[in-house]
C-alpha cells in the first residue's frame, strides 16, 4: 500500500520528533490499537455469534451490561496488561481500579481511563458504538503500586486520549496534545491507517445533539439554546438539524468532522449530568479542544474539573467553539431568569 502510513509507522515517526520519548507511550497506543482490532472483530460478528443481548447483570452505575461490554472490557484491560506500559486501568466496568502487579508492567508510567464499549446499548440494533480511552502519566511514585490519585487527575494532564468508533467503518482518532489525527482500519491488512490527518473541527456548523425527551427538565439557558436552534436562519432560511444517535463517541466524531454541538445537560434524573468526567467527558474534550473546539460543564473547561471519584459524572457541552460559546451566553442570560 505505497503511501499509506499505519498507525504504528506513525507513531513511530511522531516519537521521533520528541528526542526524550522512550516509545513508552508510542508502545501503549499501539496496544490499544491491537485490543481495537479485536473488539472490532467481534462488534462486526455480533448477530451471528452468541455475543448479543444482556449479561443479566448491572454495572456499578446501575446500567444494564451486555455481552460486548464485558468482551470489550476484559480485551482491552488483558492488552493494557500484556503491552508493559501500564501499571492500571480505571474502567467503566469496573467499580475500583485495577492495578497490573506482573512484572512486565512493575515500571510502567501509564494509567489509563477507559469506557470499553460507549453506547452498547445501541450494539443489538446495529448503531455505530465506540471505545473512549485516556491516558495519565502516574503522579505517585513508580516502585509503588496506583492509587486513586493517579487517576484523580484533571483532564489538562492527559498525556494522550482518543476513542474508536465501531461504524460503517472503524476508525481510531487520537491526540497526544500535538494535533488530532484518524485512521481507518483497512480490513484487508488488519491496518490502522492514516485517513484524516490533523483533523480540525469547523469553528461553526448547523447541527445540535441532544435527547430533547429531556427538555422539560433542562435549566432555562438550555431550552434557549434549543429554541434558537429551531428558528429560521436568515441566512440559510433553514432551522439547524437535530442529529442524535445516542452514542457519544458516534454523535462527537460526525460533528467533529461537520461542525455541530453535543450537548448532555444535566436532568432530573442526572443532576450532575449522565456522562463520566474521567473516560468519557476529559478524553473527548482533549480531542475535540485540540482539533479547535470547545468544551465545558456550561461554566468551566470540562479539563478543568478536578475529578473526585472515579465515575463522576459531569453536565456537557463540546464541539464547534462559536456554537459552545453561543450555547453558554443562553446560559448566562438563563441563569437571570
Ligand atoms: P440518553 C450511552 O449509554 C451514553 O453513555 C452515551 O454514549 C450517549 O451519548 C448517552 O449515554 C445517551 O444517553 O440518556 O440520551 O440515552
Amino acid at each position: 500500500m505505497i503511501g499509506v502510513e499505519t498507525l504504528d509507522e506513525f507513531v513511530i515517526r511522531k516519537q521521533t520528533e520528541f528526542p526524550y520519548a522512550r516509545g513508552d507511550l508510542s508502545r501503549l497506543l499501539r496496544d490499544i490499537g491491537l485490543a481495537a482490532k479485536i473488539v472490532n472483530r467481534e462488534v462486526n460478528k455480533a448477530g451471528l455469534v452468541d455475543i448479543l443481548g444482556s449479561t443479566g447483570k448491572t454495572n456499578v452505575q446501575g446500567e444494564e451490561v451486555k455481552k460486548l461490554d464485558v468482551f470489550a472490557n476484559r480485551r482491552f484491560i488483558a492488552a493494557l496488561e500484556l503491552g508493559g506500559q501500564c501499571r492500571g486501568v480505571a474502567s467503566e466496568e469496573n467499580k475500583d481500579f485495577i492495578t497490573f502487579r506482573d512484572g512486565v508492567s512493575k515500571d510502567a508510567d501509564y494509567v489509563v481511563a477507559l469506557d470499553p464499549l460507549d453506547g452498547s446499548s445501541n450494539i443489538d440494533v446495529n448503531v455505530s458504538v465506540g471505545t473512549i480511552f485516556s491516558i495519565y502519566r502516574r503522579v505517585t511514585p513508580s516502585e509503588g503500586p496506583v492509587t486513586a490519585e493517579d487517576f484523580l487527575q484533571k483532564g489538562r494532564n492527559q498525556a494522550a486520549a482518543g476513542y474508536i468508533i465501531y461504524g460503517s467503518s472503524t476508525m481510531l482518532v487520537y491526540t497526544t496534545g500535538y494535533g488530532v489525527n484518524g485512521f481507518t482500519l483497512d480490513p484487508s491488512i488488519g491496518e490502522f491507517c492514516l485517513s484524516h490527518p490533523d483533523m480540525k473541527i469547523p469553528k461553526t456548523g448547523k447541527t445540535y445533539s441532544v435527547n430533547q425527551g429531556n427538555f422539560l427538565s433542562f435549566p432555562e439557558g438550555v431550552k434557549q439554546f434549543i429554541r434558537h436552534c429551531k428558528e429560521i436562519d436568515k441566512a440559510t432560511d433553514r432551522p439547524y438539524s437535530l442529529r442524535y444517535i445516542g452514542s457519544m463517541v458516534a454523535d462527537i466524531h460526525r460533528n467533529l468532522i461537520t461542525g455541530g454541538i453535543f450537548l448532555y445537560p444535566a436532568t432530573t434524573d442526572a443532576p450532575n449530568g449522565k456522562l463520566r468526567l474521567l473516560y468519557e467527558c476529559n478524553p473527548m474534550s482533549f480531542i475535540v479542544e485540540q482539533a479547535g473546539g470547545r468544551a465545558t460543564d456550561g461554566s468551566r473547561h470540562i479539563q478543568d474539573i478536578e475529578p473526585r471519584e472515579l465515575h463522576q459524572r459531569t453536565p456537557i457541552f463540546i464541539g464547534s467553539e462559536l456554537l459552545v460559546l453561543k450555547l453558554e451566553e443562553f446560559l448566562r442570560e438563563g441563569a437571570g431568569s
